[in-house]
């Protein structure tokens, strides 16, 4: 037997990217193993979403403390899993799962499982003497995603003019990871220079791609290919566009879309979808992650028998990367892709288990962090272990998102000639 149980586990509340509270595990192993890691939170959050247990006490950080979760994983998680071995990730996600017992990780905060199971599968790998990617993904693990880089924020991201809350550029022509990255931050560099010239705003948003007051939510996209080109590249051959609309955040009930921003007014989800339609044919775009509202079922079954063929329709809040929706979503066709985000679920386990589903039917999965990161890069590792090449982690600025950039270059120069780069 592995000497690698857990003999000491902990969490003590720090600050998020947003300077909001979240939870950091640190545990040890009976071989000397020490890991710890940290949760990442959300803005643009999906209803149905795992909980992120906040004490609401308002006397600390507004009621977006921690301390419940803290005291959750130090007295009721560690003394349940004392003993068990590491590499037994599904065991310990189940122990957890059984504690809290409710449906979605209220009572014990997905916040507090997931720290304790990211650090676990991090101590594994440790004790293992296996970088995390392999550890989670085998031998085989060597496709490294194309970055889908937010370069224009807005939504709940930014206190902008544009109402789609991402705008992404997607190195889908380069040769490999290194090379990808430098594609879009020079894109990025470039963009920078065209806002300050239309004397624009350069400032950021969560994500550090620029929030600019624009004239429209197309001219976002109209600005970003000017940025393409003019840093030599080929909007569309060597970098592409992937957008989020987040359209959740600005929908009222199922059938009231409201572009409140941008002055292009009210639209039903008939109109938004003719307009996901009319601006794939115009420009360059491969994915469009919730272009309709999370209980809009029916639009985007609608939305993707049109465009399905020529568009990856991706489902973040409509599926909150939990088996029971994207079972659904796979049933009736209400996208071909899903939003893979840890904390959405909340454990390791569950998070591979609703890739699997993906992959095992032909879906594509999209690896995701949060609007609230902090420096932890557990999700590089996790995006190449999963095999999908497909990930977002935010723009060339801000330490925490360049964190996960900067650990997919190592991850890349490691694997040498083995790694491989498509999108
Ligand atoms: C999203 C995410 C990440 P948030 O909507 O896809 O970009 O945002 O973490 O705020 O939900
Ligand atoms: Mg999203």
């Amino acid at each position: 037997m592995l000497n690698n149980q857990i003999s000491g586990l902990r969490a003590m509340e720090i600050l998020d990217s947003r300077g909001n509270p979240t939870v950091r595990v640190y545990i040890e192993l009976s071989d000397g193993t020490q890991a710890t890691a940290s949760v990442p939170s959300g803005a643009s959050t999906g209803e149905n979403e795992a909980v992120e247990l906040r004490d609401g006490d308002k006397s600390r950080y507004n009621g977006k403390g921690v301390l419940k979760a803290v005291e959750n994983v130090n007295k009721i998680i560690a003394p349940a899993l004392k003993g068990m071995h590491a590499h037994e990730q599904a065991a310990i996600d189940k122990v957890m799962i059984e504690l809290d017992g409710t449906h979605n990780k209220s009572k014990l905060g997905a916040n507090a499982i997931l720290g304790v199971s990211m650090a676990v599968a991090r101590a594994a790998a440790q004790s293992a003497r296996l970088p995390l990617y392999q550890y989670l993904g085998g031998p085989g693990a060597c496709r490294i995603p194309v970055p889908a880089m937010n370069i224009i924020n807005g939504g709940e991201h930014a206190d902008n003019s544009v109402d789609f809350q991402e705008y992404m550029a997607v190195p889908v022509g380069a040769p490999n990871f290194r090379e990808g990255l430098r594609y879009v931050a020079e894109t990025f560099h470039v963009l920078k220079g065209i806002l300050k010239n239309r004397g624009l705003s350069t400032g950021v948003g969560d994500e550090g791609g620029f929030a600019p007051n624009l004239s429209s939510n197309e001219d976002a996209i109209e600005t970003i290919i000017q940025a393409i080109e003019k840093a030599g590249y080929k909007p569309g051959k060597d970098i592409s566009i992937a957008l989020d609309s987040a359209a959740s955040s600005f929908v009222n009930g199922i059938n009231d879309y409201d572009l409140r921003w941008s002055g292009a007014g009210k639209m039903t989800s008939e109109a938004m979808t003719n307009l996901v339609g009319e601006w794939i044919s115009k420009y360059p775009i491969v994915s469009w992650e919730d272009p309709l509202g999370e209980n809009d079922w029916e639009g985007f079954k609608n939305l993707t028998a049109k465009l399905g063929d020529k568009l990856e329709v991706v489902g973040d809040d409509l599926l909150v990367t939990n088996t029971k929706y994207i079972a659904r979503g796979i049933e009736e066709k209400s996208a071909n892709a899903a939003l893979i985000k840890l904390n959405q679920i909340g454990s390791v386990s569950e998070t591979i288990e609703a890739v699997r589903m993906c992959r095992d039917n032909g879906w594509k999965y999209f690896i995701s962090h949060r609007s609230g990161e902090t420096s932890d890069t557990f999700l590089a590792d996790f995006a190449v272990a999963m095999d999908g090449g497909q990930l977002k982690t935010g723009s060339a600025s801000r330490s925490e998102r360049l964190a996960k950039y900067n650990r997919l270059l190592e991850i890349e120069a490691e694997l040498g000639n083995s790694a491989t780069y498509y999108w």
